[in-house]
């Protein structure tokens, strides 16, 4: 498969996500066949940056992290083979470098050089944690994957010297699997007697305010701890890829204008219309707990849907 063929693929493959969000695919579909024209025209070897096909080139530059488990020469290789439901198994990678060699140099982002999340393919089960690196660039952590199926391990990290990524790569946990369906839309969580509610709205291809509020027994929280330089961490993932998105928080702990709650504010860009899971983790009272939501993008005008045949007025 040559590369203008793979590209095209991968338009039609947004299309196909598209569509089914909004359970009008075939009014897609005549969309996405001249995008894959576009595309085949833009990769060939003479085409430049100043070609003008400004949603393609938007296409090629803003794929979102964690969909490639190699990317810009750094490659995620786990090294964990069996992993089995609900027993604390040592979870080990390596980051290979564009010399092929494991990475040791990571910058600290958010007091950690490496953030892993590992979440289950049907985005129920979500655990963020910060595995330890040996000296020749072996990570580990102790995980427990709580039931049976695939999972989506993300690696967050920025090399020394490079730009950050995220490196996506599936972990598998045998056994039965029955999978859960996408929980329903929701702005209000609830975990261990704390409720977090969520204002705003998810744009696609916008930075979006999102506002959460965190309170116990009725009464705002405004004693939150900082955890990793932030009162918040958000991580949102898209559903159906797994596509992991860049959050940022609004402020942080000691700048001089961000209170410790009830509002942690976000700014998240999504790239597109869809369903997508955020996962809040906050810090209170020592310990750090994780609110989970589903928030749909970009729904309104929904794509109209063709008249059937023999019931027009
Ligand atoms: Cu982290």
């Amino acid at each position: 498969m040559n590369t203008a063929t793979k590209l095209g693929s991968y338009v039609l493959g947004l299309a196909v996500v598209f569509g089914g969000a909004l359970g009008a695919g075939k009014a897609v579909g005549p969309v996405a066949a001249p995008a894959v024209e576009d595309h085949s025209a833009m990769t060939a070897p003479t085409a430049s940056a100043g070609h003008g096909e400004h949603a393609t080139q938007q296409a090629t530059n803003d794929t979102p992290g964690g969909l490639q488990v190699s990317e810009n020469g750094y490659t995620l290789n786990p090294l964990t083979e069996t992993i089995k439901p609900g027993e604390p198994t040592d979870v080990r990678f390596t980051v290979t470098g564009p010399d092929g060699r494991p990475v040791t140099d990571y910058q600290v982002e958010h007091d950690k050089k490496l953030h892993f999340i590992v979440v289950s393919r049907d985005l129920e089960s979500f655990q963020h944690v910060h595995p330890d690196m040996t000296p020749d660039g072996t990570w580990s952590v102790k995980l427990t994957l709580p039931k049976a199926g695939p999972y989506r391990a993300f690696a967050d990290f920025a090399p020394t010297g490079g730009d950050g990524l995220t490196l996506g790569t599936d972990l598998s946990v045998a056994g039965d699997y029955k999978p859960e369906a996408l929980p329903q839309e929701s702005r209000t969580a609830t975990v261990d007697g704390y409720t977090v509610t969520l204002d705003g709205e998810l744009t696609p291809g916008q930075a979006s305010k999102l506002t959460l509020k965190v309170s116990k027994d009725g009464k705002p929280v405004t004693d939150l701890q900082p955890y990793l330089g932030a009162y918040g961490h958000l991580v949102a993932l898209r559903a159906r890829d797994l596509a992991y998105l860049h959050v940022h928080p609004d402020g942080e702990p000691g700048d001089g204008k961000t209170k410790a709650g009830p509002e942690i504010v976000f700014y998240a860009e999504v790239p597109s219309t869809g369903d997508y899971r955020l996962f809040l983790d906050f810090q209170h009272e020592g310990e750090v707990r994780t609110a989970d939501f589903t928030l749909g993008a970009g729904r309104q005008p929904a794509i109209p849907t063709p008249a059937p045949s023999g019931h027009g007025h």
